[in-house]
């Protein structure tokens, strides 16, 4: 990002929160902050930078006496702060508005006391907030929560949002968005991960565009039609094809690592090799290598042996009333609830819907389950 700055000309630097773990600020992250933000400042570009829930004024610690360059501002807490920014000639080109959180649980509003100051130049807003309809906050405390109406009616040209790590745009006029986290933390922070160019010289026709930093993406990739490939060759083919298909749509940048979570899906005649976990982690060594993968984990999900539960679901023998019962749960005929034991192995904390979805996902792939268990070929030993 810094090195993005510097060679679009940027005037300044925002940074909307959560810049680290306040309890996790290594000397090495510490000296590293120092000397990219010097970098900025040799160069002339601001940068301002409002606190989050992560890196709260009351548990920065270290962090809140970090030497920072003179063209660093922190706002750390819920008093807004308005800085101009200043252009290459000298001149006032903008202002940035900032908020910050003192703690770590901060529940006001804080975009309640951010209201523009009138003037000529383009206004920015800076705020680590959970916009109420943002998607995927679900996901996150709604720590300062705001509504995207008042966001909307406050007069800024660009309300630019930490919290959410997921990159969305709320509103293009005025802009208010979040342009998610740098670099993707695991399997659920999948897809590109970058920071926004934004350009507001025009202010009744701002410009933005996304950039890529993330050094490594995330991505899970889920592999079905398995039925048909009796051998290893033949699903590391399919796999790879399945990749590049998702490649071909969705690139990356040329220096990006990914680290892929392979999930496979559905029947397949290499059920019971994919069992196992030493074939999984040989099969999952392989496609590292085809995929050209930092790292691949081999997931099985419902996979089983390629076998009709319909046509044996009528049998007058235990299969055959298991495969009822089965699906009698599956349907919501037969309550799991009647059916458990005291205790069950794997489970966290029981609650009954916690319960009830555990073994409702461990029952999933138990029809084909039972039906490669019990009824095995003549050719393979018979029936036990
Ligand atoms: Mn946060």
């Amino acid at each position: 990002m810094v090195q993005l700055a510097l060679d679009e000309h940027a005037d300044a630097l925002v940074i909307a929160g959560d810049l680290f773990d306040g309890e996790r600020l290594s000397f090495p992250t510490e000296r590293f902050l120092i000397a990219e933000m010097g970098r900025l400042e040799e160069a002339g570009v601001a940068v301002v930078y409002g606190t989050g829930n992560h890196d709260a004024a009351s548990i920065q610690r270290r962090a809140g006496s970090i030497g920072w360059p003179s063209n660093v501002a922190v706002v750390s807490g819920p008093t807004p702060q308005r800085f101009p920014i200043f252009g290459p000639e000298g001149g006032v080109v903008g202002y940035v508005t900032a908020a910050g959180h003192a703690g770590p649980r901060e529940t006001s509003d804080l975009s309640l006391g951010m209201t523009r100051a009138s003037g000529s130049e383009p206004e920015v807003a800076l705020l680590h907030s959970q916009v109420s309809r943002a998607s995927g906050s679900d996901r996150h405390r709604p720590y300062a929560p705001s509504e995207l109406a008042h966001l909307m009616g406050a007069g800024y040209d660009y309300w630019a949002l930490g919290h959410v790590h997921q990159r969305q745009m709320l509103w293009t006029d005025p802009l208010i968005c979040y342009s998610g986290n740098p670099q993707g933390r695991n399997f659920n922070e999948t897809g590109a991960r970058g920071c926004l160019l934004v350009d507001l010289r025009d202010r009744a026709a701002p410009l933005w565009t996304f950039h890529q930093t993330a050094l490594i993406r995330w991505e899970i990739l889920v592999v079905e039609d398995l039925d048909e490939l009796p051998s290893i060759d033949a699903l590391v083919r399919h796999v790879t094809r399945s990749w590049e298909t998702l490649r071909r749509a969705d690139p990356g940048e040329a220096s990006t690592d990914w680290v892929v979570r392979v999930e496979l899906r559905g029947p397949t005649p290499l059920a019971g090799e994919l069992r196992n976990p030493e074939e999984r982690e040989f099969l999952a060594e392989e496609l590292a290598a085809t995929l050209a993968a930092l790292w691949v984990d081999v997931w099985i999900s419902e996979t089983h042996a390629p076998v009709d539960v319909a046509a044996n679901a009528g049998r007058d023998d235990t299969l055959g009333e298991a495969l009822r019962l089965l699906e009698g749960l599956r349907s919501g005929r037969e309550s799991v609830e009647a059916l458990l034991p005291d205790e069950l192995a794997g489970l966290d904390q029981a609650s009954g819907v916690a319960t009830e979805a555990y073994v409702r996902e461990l029952l999933a792939g138990a029809p084909a389950e039972l039906l490669t268990r019990l009824l095995r070929e003549p050719s393979s030993g018979g029936a036990s």
